[in-house]
């Protein structure tokens, strides 16, 4: 079978399930180039439109923290706190503040964030 696009149409990645990078071997060749872009893993690609959507695409979050990525920081509608392992990276959306779900390496969207 061949493998065009890794990560699905992006409906996946909308309905919430974590949506890992490319390899290598899976960049599509018909993609003009500035459609991809590499993870800091340089093995592993995203597409361009998943840098700085505050969703950890590459696994690592070199989409979202990267110094080369210089995402803009949080809109209004995110809460900023430390990197997490989690789905997010940097901003997570506030309507996901004190859900009872830790989704900040240091609990803030539990404890310190005012919530929407
Ligand atoms: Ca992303």
């Amino acid at each position: 079978m061949n493998k065009i696009f890794p990560q699905g149409d992006g409906n996946a990645a909308a309905a919430g399930s974590k949506a890992l990078p490319g390899r290598e071997g899976d960049m599509p060749q018909r993609l003009p180039g500035f459609l991809v872009a590499h993870c800091g893993d340089p093995a592993s690609w995203i597409y361009s439109d998943q840098k700085c959507d505050g969703l950890n695409n590459c696994g690592d979050c070199s989409d979202e923290l990267s110094p080369v990525t210089m995402c803009p920081p949080c809109g209004p509608g995110w809460w900023r706190c430390p990197s997490t392992v989690f789905k997010y990276c940097s901003c997570i959306p506030r309507s996901l503040c004190r859900d009872h779900v830790q989704h900040c390496s240091d609990w803030s969207d539990e404890y310190s964030c005012p919530g929407p």
